[in-house]
């Protein structure tokens, strides 16, 4: 996905949907089973309506409890081991000065009642707690000012039965072993959090949070939590932690690298899918579902963004989302599209032609931007920036362009339509947060994605490759999918386009080939 400078780094808005489980583990049956048994008996005692449920179910609620007490628990989708989320707070415990307080997002942020919750992303960087209602208070080591009591707190909202019965198990602050099944040294009700927070004051006389960006986009999280602080605590000193959160965000773990290895493999498998189902008369959107199939079935819980599919003129549409035109003859087809697994980005864009063969002209802009970019991942190690100073990656490009032989109809050189940035941090946010002007270290993963958009030709050209910074250099973490103009051709030559234009298309695998 593409980065407007000009723009804070945001996700795309998201699709509804309900939450699918191919990977069941034995804990994941039991709950199945658990849902099954709490709808059939929802079903025998209420008729299936709903604004019945609540007064009849109240006689239920000692057995329910019983029973929604021993359920295990969702955690989220491929969530890491403790361990990784305590170092990190370990890491933050020991960077700040004065205790940071995070909210976790409400569930409120998407006016679906049916839409997946997912976590804030910063919230779920340093607990791996994937429900909505929760916040954290993580307590400074510094000897200066000394604080009885735990140093991680988790706070739960207190289970509602009622509610789990639509919504499913939740964890709560008094369920045994809590602080095992959530890594915290502490777990404590949010009826308590306003209180510790006053308390804790008595001590510290500033809290640590993620003050919001001005203006803050879509619904106003970070506004709302300061704003909630400041109520709570309206004498507190309030301090920016989004520096020390994003510096530690930029370092990807092992952890980490695996999670995203996985989206960008399934995403990779996605696009192969799609170069074998491309062809005059599909719709932009039929490719779109296509490639989610693909994410969705390998256990993406999401796409990481809107999928970008455009033909022709719209492939020179940087976030083009309605997907609602035909693919025709003679058009370039670019796709940028990324799912998301364990809560990790993929961002991957490929340009194709529709009928399998590129044009001369298509063929002379996209190596131009096979060059750039390849210019791009060779110079990437530590030490060179993205933007700003010597020898930053978005120069090379530019660069690249212009020095190279293409011209417009007028004779201009093509700088001029690449109009984006070169590059961004790809992590938990397909545009991670952080300074991109910052030398690059071992363990950041970027995009490397130039293109070129000439509207009046119905040319765009964008290839978007996922890349992990190392100690010697980097590696290509999407290297699995070809970018050359000959590998794309072969690919699609092998296409099946004998099943007319109605059916699904026949590649559906989405292996290599
Ligand atoms: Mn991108």
């Amino acid at each position: 996905m593409t980065m407007n400078l000009k723009r804070s780094p945001k996700r795309a808005p998201l699709k509804q949907r309900c939450q699918p489980g191919p990977f069941l583990t034995e804990k994941g049956r039991l709950e199945i089973i658990l849902k099954v048994l709490s709808a059939i008996l929802s079903s025998i005692l209420i008729e299936k309506k709903p604004r019945f449920f609540n007064r009849r179910a109240q006689h239920l609620a000692p057995a329910l409890a019983a029973v929604l007490f021993l359920a295990p628990v969702a955690a989220a989708r491929f969530r890491q081991p403790n361990a990784e989320y305590q170092a990190r707070r370990a890491k933050i415990r020991a960077a700040l000065d004065d205790p940071l307080v995070l909210y976790g997002y409400t569930g409120h942020e998407d006016a679906s009642a049916v839409a997946l919750f997912f976590q804030e992303p910063y919230f779920y960087y340093l607990t791996g707690h994937d429900e909505p209602g929760a916040a954290v208070v993580i307590i400074p080591d510094a000897p200066a000012k000394q604080f009885q009591g735990p140093h991680e707190i988790l706070y739960l909202p207190p289970r509602d039965l009622d509610e789990e019965q639509w919504e499913g198990p939740k964890l709560g602050p008094d369920d045994p072993g809590i602080t095992q099944t959530t890594g915290f040294e502490a777990v404590r009700s949010t009826k308590q959090f306003a209180g510790d927070l006053q308390k804790l004051a008595k001590t510290f006389s500033a809290f640590y949070t993620v003050m919001p960006p001005s203006p803050e986009d879509g619904y106003p999280h970070f506004t709302k939590s300061v704003e909630a602080l400041r109520e709570i605590v309206p004498h507190e000193n309030l301090k920016d932690a989004t520096n020390a959160l994003d510096a530690l965000r930029l370092i990807k773990s092992p952890g980490e690298l695996a999670l995203m290895q996985k989206a960008i493999d399934l995403s990779v498998d996605a696009h192969f899918a799609a170069m074998k189902a491309i062809r005059p008369g599909l719709f932009e959107y039929q490719i779109a579902a296509l490639m989610e199939e693909v994410h969705e079935w390998g256990g993406c819980e999401r796409e990481a963004y809107a999928p970008i599919v455009g033909a022709g003129f719209d492939s020179t549409v940087l976030h083009y989302s309605p997907l609602d035109h035909e693919i025709k003859d003679g058009d370039l087809v670019l796709m940028d599209v990324g799912g998301e697994y364990g809560g990790y980005a993929a961002d991957i864009t490929r340009t194709v032609p529709a009928n399998g063969k590129f044009t001369a002209r298509q063929l002379e802009i996209y190596n131009i931007v096979l060059g750039a970019q390849q210019a791009v991942i060779d110079a990437i190690k530590p030490g060179v920036t993205m933007y700003g100073g010597p020898h930053n990656l978005q120069q090379i490009a530019e660069d690249y362009i212009n020095h190279s032989a293409g011209r417009d109809k007028e004779g201009h050189t093509l700088g001029r339509y690449f109009i984006h940035g070169i590059s961004h941090y790809i992590g938990l946010d397909v545009h991670d947060p952080g300074d991109r002007t910052l030398p690059l270290q071992p363990g950041m993963v970027i995009s490397a994605e130039p293109g070129i958009y000439i509207p009046e030709e119905n040319i765009g050209v964008r290839i978007e490759d996922d890349v992990l910074v190392t100690p010697d250099g980097h590696r290509v973490l999407t290297a699995r999918l070809p970018r050359s103009a000959a590998e794309i051709e072969s690919i699609m030559s092998k296409r099946d386009t004998s099943s007319g234009t109605d059916a699904m298309p026949a590649a559906r695998e989405g292996s290599e080939p």
